[in-house]
């Protein structure tokens, strides 16, 4: 069975291959694209979302632009990881495509209550802001959305701060309001997606599909991999948002383990900390899950098989 998810994002490198992903794989069925502030202002995630649908070929699925800044926080973008577009590296096509007249969290509702309960999935590669507001906006999504799968977060490491995450450290209080609402949370965070190394056997295996699409994954990693050197000191680029398209294809590619998880909004040191008890056992109603142990081969392996289904001209989902 196909699974309709909506993603939620701010391409960003790894956005954008975790669209691609989405796109390519036909066990997913991407039903709406939405974009809120993080990596780079909301204006240019926006265009780089739609200059990645021109990439992959996508058409007939609803890109919407949502919050252009957090709930409460100033506005925090990430040029150090992702440059001055957003998307620096390669050279970005005009959109082919228009935006949905909607605001991203009214796309939100209007998608997840256009369908069946426990049909449609969120998967937030980004703050949660739009995520967060749609929950307050329409609270009956929350019992309607079959699971909320998001990057962000981690038990025991952070990047933003010594134990903070990036999306989550960016609006704190979006996160707290979605962890804390009754739907079924996987956190998919840092302890994973640091697993997620694109290594020179990786980019091999992308460079022999030998198209465009490929080549372009092949820019963003090349840029990808000189800002964490920089930055963060990784040898090969942590890819973190296509883990959470991935788990909800193949819940296989990871270990997960049931935990309570809250945010933390008002520490010293730990403001946005996915504070995660890991004590056994959960309690009978945990809703929340964090993911663990990557499977790496198998998860760049549906990375690789997308862009081999996607070609020169992209997968038609008109
Ligand atoms: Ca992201």
């Amino acid at each position: 069975m196909t699974r309709k998810i909506i993603l939620d994002c701010d391409p960003g490198h790894d956005d954008a291959i975790a669209l691609l992903l989405a796109h390519g794989n036909p066990d997913i069925d991407l039903v709406a694209v939405t974009t809120v502030v993080g990596n780079q202002t909301l204006e240019k995630v926006t265009r780089n979302a739609l200059s990645v649908a021109a990439i992959a070929g996508i058409t007939g699925v609803p890109f919407a632009a949502g919050c252009p800044r957090p709930l409460v926080r100033a506005i925090e973008n990430a040029p150090e990881i992702h440059g001055d577009s957003g998307l620096d590296g390669p050279d970005l096509p005009e959109p082919a495509i228009e935006l949905d007249g909607r605001h991203a969290v009214d796309l939100i509702i209007d998608t997840v209550m256009a369908h069946a309960p426990g049909e449609i999935t969120l998967v937030p590669t980004a703050g949660l802001t739009n995520i967060a507001l749609a929950a307050r906006k329409e609270p009956r999504i929350v019992e309607r959305v079959r699971e909320v799968v998001l990057m962000g977060g981690g038990f025991h490491e952070g990047n933003w701060s010594p134990v903070a995450e990036f999306n989550i450290v960016i609006d704190p209080e979006a996160a707290h309001i979605v962890f804390n609402e009754s739907w079924p949370v996987t956190m998919v965070g840092l302890d994973l997606t640091h697993q997620a190394l694109a290594t020179p056997a990786v980019e091999e295996r992308i460079a022999a599909v030998g198209t465009k699409p490929a080549r372009f994954v092949l820019e963003l990693l090349d840029f990808f991999r000189e800002a964490y050197r920089e930055n963060q000191g990784f040898e090969h680029p942590p890819v973190h948002d296509p883990c959470a398209v991935a788990y909800v294809i193949d819940p296989g590619v990871m270990t997960v383990r049931k935990a309570p998880v809250d945010i933390e909004l008002r520490g010293a040191l730990t403001l946005g900390m996915t504070v995660t008890d890991l004590r056994s056992p959960a309690p009978a109603d945990c809703h929340t899950q964090v993911a663990v142990d990557l499977d790496h081969d198998r998860f760049w392996g549906l990375v690789v098989d997308a862009l081999v289904r996607i070609g020169e001209t992209g997968v038609s989902t008109a």
